[in-house]
Formats: C-alpha cells, structure tokens, sequence
C-alpha cells in the first residue's frame, strides 16, 4: 500500500470514530452478568443452564457462564474472577449452604450486585445479596411427606422408608428432609430405617439403593429421593432386584423432570413434587431491575406442585423440561 492511501484510509477510519462515537454512546451499554453454576449433575440442572443461558441471550445480556463441577472451592474461584472482570451483575447457585461470608463481603465491597438462584446460604448478613429466586424447599418435602400420609391410610402395619439424600450440606437435601420428616411425624408406623446421599446423581443413586437393597431386601416399603435422577438410578436397582418400583417399593421423589414423567407414565415412580428449574428469564428480568435502579423483592419463589403418576400421561405434552 503506498503512503497516499495509508493516509485516505487513516482519515477516513478517524471520520468513522468520529461519527460513530458519538451514535454509540447513546445506546445502551450491554448488561454482563457473572453465574456461578454448580455443575451438570442431573436432568434440573441442565434444563436450568440451558433456561439461564436461553434467557440472557433473549434478553441482550451478555453471560459469563462458570460451572464449578460441584465444588465451592471453584465457584469462590469463579466470583473472585466475576469481580476482577468488573461484571455489572453476579449470579450464584451456592452448591453448600456455609462457608460463603468472605467471598459474599468481597463482591458487597465491589458493589457488585448478587442474584442467588436457586438454593440458598446461611450467612446470617442478608445485606450481602440483593435477593434469592429460589424455593421453599422444606415445603416440597412436606409436599412429599403428605403424599405418603394420604397413601398410609390404604397401607397395613409398620412402613418402613429410605431416603436417599441430595448432596451433603446443600439447601434442598437440608430441607427437602425436614419438610418430609415434619410431615410424616404424627404417623407412629411411618419410618425412615435408612438415609444416605446420593449427590442428586442417577449413578450413586442407583449405587445406594443397591446398598440398602442389600441390607433391608423386603423391608422397605417406600423410597424417598430428593430428586428425580436418584430415583431413576434406584428404579434401576430395584429392578434389578427382581422387584417392581412403585408397587413392591413406592417411589417418591422431587423435581418433575421429563424423566420422572416417563418413568410415571411407564408406571414405576408414584409421584413427583414440582420445583421449576425455569428461572432464567426471572434472573434476567431481575439482573436488568437492578442495574435499572429499580427496588426488587428479596425473595422471589419458583414454581412447584405435586404430580402424582396418575396425572403424568395427561401433564407430560405440556411439560416445558
Ligand atoms: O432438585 C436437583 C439438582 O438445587 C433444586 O439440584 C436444585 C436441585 C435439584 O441437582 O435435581
């Protein structure tokens, strides 16, 4: 290139930032929000990824998506990078309950605001984030426990329970256990004789109920699953054991994935309690309030409802995960 049109194409260049500086800054810069996501641990949290993700695209904002494989040790990673990269808005999914308090201080101190989704921390300081889109996930175990009381009234003699657990210290196996337990407390016959984690996996719940299987055969009446995928991989083992789930075994579990619909619609699983993995577009709408200025709720409850299996083939065409 000669040194005229080096010059032109200079020039011209410098025009175009000159008229374009001044149209672009009157639009709107685009929102970024930091998420910290827990992993890809079952059939609920990929269909809430794929909300979260789906959601900000539709909503013009910009995500910066981190899955933490299940350790809080990479989401504290994760958010300490959110606040070096300056992000107007952090999303976070605490896998654990405990241990948040510094790194929640340190994103306050960056004035950055936090959205957390899904489940909860126990940071006695609720000035640390600006509101929880999440569940009352004691109120789901209720939801389970009252289902198994009303059945009760049909059952004879002592029944004897398992439960298989979400992953250890998070919100919903904390609560999701109570809730059940609260309900079934009245019911003198009603026991739990075995409860483990199966980390909300389909493989450890499979491997767990194997277990239990193996050390109460015939005596369980009634498996309890914190979710969906647990009790799917406990089908499995129940199967196996040359029983059949949902009548040898009632299953109960929680979440009302497509996969807990199948397995109610192939009549193995009895009921499921609905917890909405669909949040996206609430984060979205609720991350653009906040950059806005606007007040926000501090607490925003997703969708739940119970769905036994009898409703399953009727509900399954109209389920959104
Ligand atoms: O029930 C389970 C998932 O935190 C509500 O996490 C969520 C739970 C959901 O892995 O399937």
């Amino acid at each position: 290139m000669n040194n005229h049109r080096r010059t032109v194409l200079a020039s011209a260049l410098a025009a175009s930032i000159a008229i374009a500086t001044p149209l672009t800054a009157f639009a709107q810069k685009k929102i970024v929000v930091g998420f910290s996501q827990i992993g890809a641990e079952s059939e609920w949290r990929t269909a809430n990824t794929n909300s979260m993700k789906s959601a900000a695209a539709a909503a013009g904002i910009e995500l910066k998506f981190s899955d933490a494989q299940q350790k809080q040790e990479n989401q504290i990673k994760a958010l300490r990078s959110f606040i070096a990269q300056k992000v107007d808005v952090i999303a976070l999914t605490p896998v654990v309950e405990s241990g948040w308090d510094t790194v929640l201080k340190e994103i306050k101190d960056a004035k950055i605001p936090l959205i957390l989704m899904d489940r909860s921390v126990d940071s006695k300081d609720t000035s640390l984030y600006a509101t929880h889109i999440g569940f009352d996930f004691v109120k789901q175990g209720e939801m389970a426990g009252q289902w198994l009381v009303e059945r009760a009234k049909t059952m004879k003699g002592d029944i004897n329970v398992v439960e298989l657990q979400g992953t250890v210290g998070s919100a919903p196996a904390i609560d999701r256990k109570k809730g059940f337990e609260d309900a079934i407390k009245g019911n003198a016959n009603i026991k739990i004789i075995r409860s483990q984690t199966g980390d909300f996996t389909r493989a450890k719940g499979k491997e767990v109920m194997e277990a239990f299987l193996k050390a109460e055969g015939k005596k369980i009446n009634v498996l309890y699953a914190h979710n969906d995928d647990m009790a799917i991989g406990a089908i499995q083992a129940i199967e196996e054991a040359g029983l059949k789930p949902a009548k040898d075994i009632l299953v109960i579990s929680v979440d009302g994935v497509k996969g807990a619909f199948e397995a109610m619609i192939a009549g193995k699983l009895n009921v499921s309690v609905e917890c909405s993995p669909l949040l996206g577009p609430l984060v979205m709408a609720t991350a653009k309030d906040i950059v806005a200025g606007k007040t926000v709720a501090r607490r925003i409850i997703g969708k739940d409802g119970v769905y036994p299996m009898e409703t399953a083939a009727k509900e399954f065409p109209s389920r959104q995960y």
